[in-house]
């Protein structure tokens, strides 16, 4: 059996995985790293918590020793237009967290998944059709660190024999933990204000198309590459993978579809703009099809359904 640690575990993604991975593995089995938010009850009363910053070594060191930790998932970040406003910090999590994560694992043998992302790549990128393998000369300090985790990735299972794993996620969307200060977190929002006011204000102009997926996918992704067999992974880090690509305008409609009365305006953010412009508008995730049968399940048009019946209920309940 595996012993799991997640670091950021009370993130939009690590929230939902650290649940998947109790309910794979057991509860016991998956310890959640969290660091200032205080974790949700479910998170919390269900299997065991520890404080952990991807920044303090030798509290990650100690965490993995204390549970026999075999397998670390980092999602500790600041997502890209958080990380335009703090470069310094967003290095630090990004880079150096990385790096923490890596030197711990090659101490006790651990595997390690590391999530890059779309920021990975940047406007001498193509961005139509985005290849596995492409230019990477990102314009922004979220796409630095990317870039410097997956090659640091790559140098760790290379000279080390480190099992580390990873993919380039596109927009998450989700209905449970909010993403904070992302360019793409305007696919998320969308769905709340179509409920709770019926009207929205876009952040990205009309024509912004952009790669993007829902979270049962995202997780999907996760467990299902650190599952694969390793013998088939060409690439092994930083894998492209996608679900779906649309631009506000799209995604407007297919929420109008049952919310005839929804209306949506832009005021378009400068900082997110100039990076949206510059990440892939849909990538080639074939490597990932080939090599471990990635392979997404929900459309812009069934996630629409889900996203919009949950945050209904959720708002109905008065819990948003
Ligand atoms: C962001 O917008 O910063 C993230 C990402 C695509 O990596 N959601």
């Amino acid at each position: 059996m595996k012993n799991i640690l997640v670091i950021g575990s009370v993130g939009q993604i690590g929230s939902e995985l650290t649940m998947e991975l109790r309910n794979r593995y057991g509860n016991d089995h998956v310890v959640a790293g969290y660091r200032r938010t205080k974790p949700s009850p479910e998170l919390a009363e269900s299997g065991p918590l520890e404080v952990i910053d991807a920044t303090d070594v030798a509290r990650i060191n100690d965490v993995v020793k204390k549970y026999n930790i075999d397998t670390i998932y980092n999602l500790a970040a600041l997502l890209s237009a958080v990380a335009e406003a703090n470069p310094q910090a967003a290095w630090n999590v990004g880079a150096n967290g990385v790096y923490n994560v890596l030197e711990v694992a090659r101490e006790h043998n651990c595997a390690v998944f590391l999530p890059s992302s779309i920021g990975a790549f940047g406007l001498s990128t193509p961005l139509d059709n985005t290849p596995q393998d492409t230019i990477q000369r990102p314009g922004t300090m979220y796409g630095v660190t990317k870039v410097a985790g997956e090659l640091l990735s790559d140098y760790y299972f290379k000279r080390f024999g480190v099992d580390t794993r990873g993919v380039r996620y596109p927009g998450i969307i989700s209905n449970v933990t909010l993403p904070g200060g992302g360019t793409t977190d305007y696919a998320v929002e969308i769905f709340y204000e179509a409920v709770k006011t019926g009207k929205f204000t876009c952040p990205l102009p009309k024509g912004t198309f952009l790669d993007m997926m829902y979270m049962p996918d995202a997780l999907d992704a996760a467990i299902d590459l650190m599952e694969a067999d390793p013998d088939k992974l060409i690439h092994r880090n930083c894998f492209n993978i996608s679900a779906m690509s649309f631009d506000p305008e799209i995604v407007f409609n297919a929420v109008k579809k049952y919310y005839p009365d929804f209306i949506m305006d832009y005021d378009v953010d400068k900082v997110k703009q100039g990076i949206a412009e510059s990440w892939p508008n849909k990538m080639d995730d074939s490597a990932a099809r080939e090599e471990w049968g990635w392979n997404p399940k929900w459309d812009l048009d069934r996630m629409t359904q889900d996203m919009l019946k949950v945050i209904k209920e959720k708002h109905e309940k008065g819990l948003i």
